[in-house]
């Protein structure tokens, strides 16, 4: 069993890799060319040593490298996790966020069709593209409404791999994961800014966590459970389309909440809006405030995802409550700023 994994560096990749490596896989997780690689993600889960894990240079935006991507490694099943997936950073780049998250999905698909067109191949979906939701809660079947160009580039890879699916019989899944996190998230996602700050002012290290808009509603799953439904569903009898989410749905505000309380710390409420500000009960210093600069020009308000389909055909389940979801950020977070950790 050989299995390619773009986007090894990133949450999914690490925790992805990690869990093929147990199911005896041999794993080709391929990283960018940058001036500085970093793998803090796979050294963290202790499987960068791995004899069956193959560290491979790779572009998504590059045809030619996918095609010899598969050729090399004579893997059998793909995931492309790979991505310019902030989507903040989506609207200051647009174009290359298309690039990257759009056209380099198909890439792959072109690469698979050439070079072996019974590869199995996972796009990674995103509720992201359910947008201004058109039903609550959202599910396979209800209509997308991206509202950023992130959204936008996914829903083309959405829309292309089931095209590719249906034109040439390649068995392409995509799976539209609500959002999922852990202590391997990327510090610029909001739960792991809040988890990473909330460490930091526990130990002093900060005054003030500021956040954009506190009121979005979010689906939070952990990520260690999602990748082990893509690996699910490149084992099912047929490429299908599916949602994974808990069905549960909380402000960030909450997950603010949350977080400091995993951290011993009550919080006050004051002000609204753009005023708005959270207190520390014990010693009266405000720890949170809104600043505009982290709002987006459009915004995703209200995320809650129907799991049911993944369940009855794969067995998917989440089991992570939010509660335990938070604490373990923060109490790695602890960890690590007292270490002096910097990722
Ligand atoms: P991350 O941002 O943590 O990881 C993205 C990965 O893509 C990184 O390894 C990054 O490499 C790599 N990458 C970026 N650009 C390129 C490129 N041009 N060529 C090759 N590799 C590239 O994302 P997550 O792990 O959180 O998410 C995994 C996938 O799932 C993404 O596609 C994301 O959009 C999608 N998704 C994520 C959800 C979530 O809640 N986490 C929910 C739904 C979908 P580098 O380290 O060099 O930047
Ligand atoms: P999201 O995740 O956009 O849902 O995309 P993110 O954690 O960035 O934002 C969630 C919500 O929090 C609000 N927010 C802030 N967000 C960030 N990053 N920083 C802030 O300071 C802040 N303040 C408030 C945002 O406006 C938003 O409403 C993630 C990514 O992993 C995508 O790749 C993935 O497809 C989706 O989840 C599902």
């Amino acid at each position: 069993m050989k299995a390619i994994i773009t986007g090894i560096t990133g949450q999914d990749g690490a925790y992805l890799a990690e869990l093929l490596l147990e199911k005896g896989y041999t794993v080709y997780g391929t990283f960018r060319r940058t001036s500085s690689v970093n793998f803090w993600r796979i050294e963290e889960l202790g499987i960068d040593k791995n004899p069956n894990l193959h560290l491979v240079e790779y572009d998504l935006t590059d045809l030619s490298s996918s095609i010899r991507l598969l050729q090399n490694t004579g893997a059998t099943e793909v995931y492309n996790l790979a991505a310019q997936s902030f989507v903040g950073v989506s609207f200051e780049q647009p174009l290359t966020t298309l690039d990257i998250t759009g056209a380099g999905a198909v890439n792959l698909l072109e690469a698979i069709r050439i070079v072996n067109p019974k590869i199995r191949f996972y796009q990674a979906s995103t509720s992201e593209m359910f947008g201004q939701v058109q039903a609550i809660p959202q599910l396979e079947t209800t209509p997308f409404y991206p509202r950023s160009p992130y959204g936008v580039a996914k829903l083309y890879a959405h829309w292309m791999t089931i095209n590719y699916r249906e034109s040439y019989g390649i068995f392409g899944c995509s799976g539209i994961l609500f959002n999922h996190e852990s202590p391997l998230r990327g510090r610029e996602f909001v739960t792991r800014k809040i988890t990473d700050s909330v460490a930091k002012i526990k130990l002093g290290q900060l005054d003030v966590l500021e956040l954009g808009n506190i009121d979005a509603k979010r689906d939070w799953g952990f990520a260690k459970e999602y990748v082990e439904g893509m690996w699910r569903m490149l084992q099912a009898d047929e490429p299908d389309v599916f949602v994974l989410a808990t069905n549960r749905t909380e402000t960030v505000r909450d997950f603010v909440t949350l977080a400091f309380k995993a951290a011993d710390i009550e919080l006050q409420w004051k002000g609204s809006g753009e005023q708005e500000e959270a207190i520390d009960a014990a010693t009266g210093k405000v720890v949170m405030r809104v600043n505009p600069k982290f709002y987006r020009p459009a915004e995703v308000d209200l995320l809650i995802g129907n799991p049911q389909k993944a369940k009855e055909v794969l067995g998917w389940e989440p089991k992570t409550s939010l509660e335990q979801l938070c604490q373990m950020m923060v109490e790695a977070d602890l960890r690590r700023n007292q270490q002096g950790f910097s990722f």
